[in-house]
């Protein structure tokens, strides 16, 4: 298989790290793709004509996209623990927040086109101010109310916070999430030193 990529991705990132947590790595290639929302790739447009990464091209020739898919595919593929529950209601949960901690990298990788790719004389400071805070709000409820969930396994929804604070460390270094959310911080200390994470940490 082979799978569209860029190490500073948090969206590339949480796949490559359901390779690593389910031993999948050797069944895939990284194909490097060096893309922005105003320059995309040929090849990457084939089968998943929006042009985001990741996508997984599978043997057959069939693309999957975007990175819940492709997380969900790689987790059917392999016979230890899930990292998705099957069912019942801790599905929901866990996936709800997965789905939280993406839009927390969906406002981040929004707020750096804004600020980086945007001209500076079009950029919409309300508009940054505004993702800003929806990060605010998703990490702070993860502090406030799901600590003790996260800390219960490395599965979906705690690898996409991983991902989401990572990649706010590597954009926004200045914002200093770690005073703000002191059991996330140590959450993370934990989780960073898992191998997964040591070997997809992103270097700009
Ligand atoms: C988001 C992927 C995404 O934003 C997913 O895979 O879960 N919902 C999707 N990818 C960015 C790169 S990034 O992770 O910084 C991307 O491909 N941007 C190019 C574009 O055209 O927006």
């Amino acid at each position: 298989m082979i799978l569209f990529h860029s190490p500073l991705s948090p969206f590339v990132r949480k796949v490559m790290i359901v390779l690593h947590e389910t031993g999948q790595q050797q069944r895939v290639t990284l194909q490097g793709v060096n893309i922005s929302p105003v320059n995309g790739d040929d090849q990457l447009n084939q089968g998943n004509p929006i042009g985001k990464i990741p996508a997984l091209r599978l043997d057959d020739g069939s693309v999957l996209h975007d990175s819940r898919v492709i997380c969900e595919y790689l987790d059917s593929q392999h016979v230890g623990n899930p990292l998705i529950p099957r069912e019942g209601s801790t599905r929901w949960r866990r996936l709800t927040l997965a789905s939280q901690a993406d839009a927390i990298m969906d406002a981040a990788v929004a707020t750096r086109y804004e600020t980086f790719l945007r001209p500076t004389d079009k950029q919409w400071h309300g508009w940054v101010e505004a993702q800003g805070e929806k990060i605010r709000r998703g990490l702070a409820n993860l502090e406030r109310e799901h600590l003790a969930e996260l800390a219960a396994g490395f599965d979906i929804a705690a690898i996409g916070v991983a991902c989401a604070l990572g990649y706010l460390d590597l954009r926004q270094p200045e914002f200093d999430w770690r005073a703000q959310y002191p059991g996330l911080a140590a959450w993370f200390i934990q989780v960073s030193q898992r191998p997964s994470m040591l070997a997809t940490f992103p270097v700009a």
